[in-house]
């Protein structure tokens, strides 16, 4: 019986030298990345890379989907890598292990706006950066009674102190974008969208689409009811919200050197008049806005 992979201390690879997640072996992905949260969003944009150079297109068991192609003649890859800041994790990870070169990672998802100016169907680029935010699972802890075992009686300095003093929600400082690559992306965006319909902003990474983005929902002790507020508060400047653009600049930063990125996101919905976007116009950004992230990274000088 063979195991199931090798190398579990570093980066695992199957039998056939793919990375676990991914699904993806050297040459099969390029330095330069375009990610994004759907397949679908995946496949429209990948409609745009050169008919006249053969297309890689494959699915992992992981639901990961990359298509690498050509475009205007530069190796580019499209990557659906689903939600949240794990899968954003592997994919940075597992790209950097295939590629010898620097990479250059971009994202195009989409997001909520948190202030009403902040227009659904406009594009917010993340400048010059995100923060984050993660609920607290210690700060939803029973409080220590004389009697019953609680989290701080276990490990005190691990939980940080009682629970009714641990905030419910964690914000984490900014992670900035590549400046000069946010750059491009705002060139090219505002060319193609108009410029009155991209704009800058901070971004800020949440761990949920639900609780750490202040929805409501009866049936969970969420204590949310001021996150949004407290955000803008803290970081005046924010105007999208999502759930993996941190996790792709965080990783940038710790990559030694060997990763740049830039984020942008498509707002469809706005958080404080509750307006969303109607389908035809997400379409029409997914389709020409993912054109400018994929002409902005193939242009770029690295
Ligand atoms: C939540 O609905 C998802 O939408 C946003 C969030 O970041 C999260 O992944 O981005 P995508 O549309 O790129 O998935
Ligand atoms: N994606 C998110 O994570 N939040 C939103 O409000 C919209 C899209």
């Amino acid at each position: 019986q063979r195991n199931v992979y090798r190398d579990t201390n570093a980066v695992p690879r199957n039998f056939d030298s793919t990375t676990l997640h991914l699904g993806l072996k050297e040459g099969q992905i390029a330095s330069r990345i375009l990610s994004v949260g759907c397949p679908g969003r995946a496949a429209l944009i990948a409609k745009a890379l050169d008919k006249s150079s053969p297309i890689f297109s494959h699915t992992s068991p992981r639901g990961f989907t990359t298509y690498t192609g050509t475009f205007e003649r530069t190796r580019v890859s499209i990557i659906a890598i689903g939600m949240g800041m794990p899968m954003m994790d592997f994919l940075v990870r597992e790209a950097r292990q295939l590629v010898s070169k620097p990479l250059l990672i971009t994202r195009f998802g989409t997001c909520g706006a948190l202030c009403p100016d902040v227009a659904v169907g406009s594009v917010v680029v993340a400048s010059p950066g995100s923060v984050s935010v993660m609920r607290n699972p210690d700060a939803f802890l029973p409080l220590p009674t004389s009697s019953g075992t609680s989290a701080d009686e276990i490990n005190p300095i691990a939980t940080g102190g009682a629970p009714h003093v641990r905030p419910p929600y964690l914000v984490f400082a900014p992670q900035l974008a590549d400046p000069i690559l946010t750059q491009a992306l705002l060139g090219e965006l505002k060319e193609q969208l108009g410029s009155e319909h991209v704009r800058r902003g901070m971004n800020v990474s949440a761990c949920s689409f639900y609780s750490s983005q202040g929805r409501r929902d009866v049936f969970f002790d969420d204590r949310n009811e001021d996150l949004l507020d407290m955000l803008r508060e803290r970081h005046p400047s924010l105007a999208s919200m999502e759930m993996e653009s941190f996790q792709l600049l965080a990783l940038a930063r710790a990559s030694r050197g060997s990763v740049r990125a830039a984020a942008a996101s498509i707002v469809v919905a706005n958080r404080p008049t509750g307006d969303v976007c109607d389908e035809a116009r997400l379409a029409y950004l997914e389709r020409t806005g993912g054109e400018a992230m994929v002409r902005a990274l193939v242009r770029f000088e690295d």
